[in-house]
């Protein structure tokens, strides 16, 4: 199987994952920021991640994927219901994730920012989305404020269960995200859960180009 996605992306994040935790083997591809044939060739629309099945065939949309590569292979990872209260953090938290992750992303090490038309083709559909990128930077030290008083709650919030589940599809890759910001301040179970499923789904953090 060849996934079809962008490094920095947190929805290629999730299906990244379920091969890493089920230690199934795939190909890993990367699709330029600007590539707009590709994958609408692929799927018919502009979008990562795009996992190419056996049989050849295209399949979009991150959680369907999960779903799928779970079922190839006993024992279920992603088989349970989403934490609700997770959840709700995810939603209520990820506005400020992404004021600061975003603007990094533009200028970070990825893949498919490797050329300078692939970068500008990613600073334009992020500033559609975020506007003016700089100022956003400008706004980082209110940010952070807010982003380290969710991440305080999140820690109320992680079970005490390690086992891995479809609740960390949801939550992992919006804190991988974060790891891109400089100098945020993790408490202990958050920390040990980054470090966690980072390893267990063998998914790269972004701390070291963080800024
Ligand atoms: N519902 C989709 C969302 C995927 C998505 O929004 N991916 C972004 C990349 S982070 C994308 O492809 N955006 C369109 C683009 O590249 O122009 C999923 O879960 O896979």
């Amino acid at each position: 199987m060849k996934l079809f996605t962008y490094e920095h992306c947190p929805f290629c994040v999730r299906a990244r994952m379920i091969f890493g935790l089920k230690n199934t083997p795939f190909e890993l591809a990367i699709i330029m920021e600007g590539d707009v044939e590709t994958p609408t060739r692929m799927v018919g629309r502009k979008v990562v991640p795009i996992l190419q099945k056996e049989d050849g065939s295209f399949m979009p949309e991150s959680m369907d994927i999960v779903h799928y590569v779970d079922s190839l292979k006993a024992p279920q990872v992603a088989d349970q219901p989403v934490d609700s209260a997770i959840e709700a953090w995810c939603k209520s938290a990820s506005g400020v994730v992404f004021k600061l992750a975003v603007p990094r992303f533009t200028e970070g090490e990825f893949a498919e920012l490797a050329t300078q038309p692939a970068r500008q083709a990613f600073r334009q559909r992020e500033e559609k989305a975020f506007g003016d990128l700089s100022a956003l930077l400008a706004e980082t030290p209110a940010l952070i404020r807010d982003v380290e008083q969710k991440l305080a709650e999140l820690e109320t919030l992680l079970p005490a269960d390690k086992t891995v589940s479809t609740t960390d599809f949801i939550l992992f890759p919006i804190l991988r995200s974060l790891t891109i910001v400089k100098g945020l301040h993790y408490g202990p179970r958050v920390n040990e859960y980054l470090h966690r499923v980072a390893a267990a789904a063998q998914i790269d953090l972004l701390t070291a180009q963080a800024r």
